[in-house]
């Protein structure tokens, strides 16, 4: 099922205040996009968990199992997700599966992008039978760290999907070193490592129907109820964002302004020492001669 984002006019005089921010050169349509959506929020008691990554490595099907239903977001080995589609997990938590990003399909980026403005949380999908991120995947989650700026590392968490597909632990540890190792280098930060396999997590449901007493073990294994769990209690004690997902917007706004009043002072300068310039050339070059030629054609007259 497909749900619209939630959205209601925002107040005039916060519409006029967005249409004076567009006509600053600097100010980007992506930062207005991103004070909007915050705005919008305010007021939304819901939680919004978006999941986040390249295409393909499991984003959908994820969800899928956090909600215990294999086919309530449409997953594949060709691209299924080109839109964000909404869910809910509880009653008051929603999940949002997005498009996967990748630098050639800008347009789905854009889709993707409006899902993660107004996320409180964010899975970022990986694949890590494939070892490390890759560069791409560096740049979304680069992206996000500008977004949530100091709440990135608590509220973003990266689902290490598809151990099943992995040799053994000691590989899944090994690319999750990794993984760590490539957060601190690029993004100077850490954040929290999920190792989980929804494949696991629905044969073993799959098991349990069947009555096969070692189901809880495969769902165990999954790492998907643990990591549900832990999903929840996240939601329960950070909330919503808020005001806090408008502050990296704001320092921008203000570092533009900054920006923008340096120009100022440097004009207003430029401006005093052309004055300046004008007038020394004025007293040297016209008022002093032509003073000199009055004083001495007086004293011959
Ligand atoms: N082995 C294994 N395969 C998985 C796992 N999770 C997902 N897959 C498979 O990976 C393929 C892609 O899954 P999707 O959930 O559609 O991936 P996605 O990231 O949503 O893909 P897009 O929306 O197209 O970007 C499907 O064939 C899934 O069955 C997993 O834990 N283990
Ligand atoms: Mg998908």
């Amino acid at each position: 099922m497909t749900t619209p984002f939630p959205t209601r006019p925002l107040p005039q005089q916060l519409r006029a205040l967005l249409s004076s921010l567009s006509k600053i050169p600097k100010v980007s349509q992506r930062d207005l996009d991103v004070l909007q959506q915050a705005l919008l929020r305010q007021g939304d008691g819901h939680l919004y968990i978006a999941n986040a990554g390249p295409m393909n490595p499991g984003k959908s099907t994820f969800f899928n199992a956090l909600l215990n239903a294999p086919e309530r977001f449409r997953t594949a080995d060709v691209r299924q997700t080109t839109v964000n589609q909404l869910e809910p997990l509880t009653d008051s938590i929603i999940l949002i599966d997005t498009p996967g990003c990748s630098s050639a399909q800008l347009a789905d980026d854009e889709e993707a992008g409006a899902a993660f403005r107004m996320a409180d949380l964010i899975t970022f999908v990986h694949n890590i039978s494939t070892g490390g991120l890759i560069r791409a995947e560096m740049d979304i989650l680069a992206y996000l760290q500008s977004l949530f700026g100091d709440d990135f590392p608590n509220r973003v968490l990266i689902v290490c999907n598809r151990t099943d597909e992995t040799a053994d632990e000691e590989e899944i540890q090994r690319n999750c070193s990794e993984i760590t190792a490539q957060l601190h280098e690029w993004l100077h930060t850490s954040l929290p490592l999920h190792p989980v396999s929804s494949t696991y997590f629905f044969e073993g449901m799959a098991m349990l129907d069947a009555g096969n007493p070692d189901a809880k073990v495969l769902i165990q294994e999954s790492g998907i109820p643990q990591l549900r769990t832990h999903l929840l209690d996240l939601a329960r004690k950070l909330g919503p964002r808020g005001l806090s997902a408008i502050q990296p917007i704001l320092q921008r706004l203000s570092r533009i302004r900054q920006e923008q009043q340096l120009c100022v002072d440097n004009a207003q300068k430029d401006y005093h020492d052309a004055k300046a310039a004008i007038l020394n050339d004025w007293k040297s070059r016209v008022n002093g001669p032509i003073l000199d030629a009055w004083t001495e054609c007086r004293k011959y007259c």
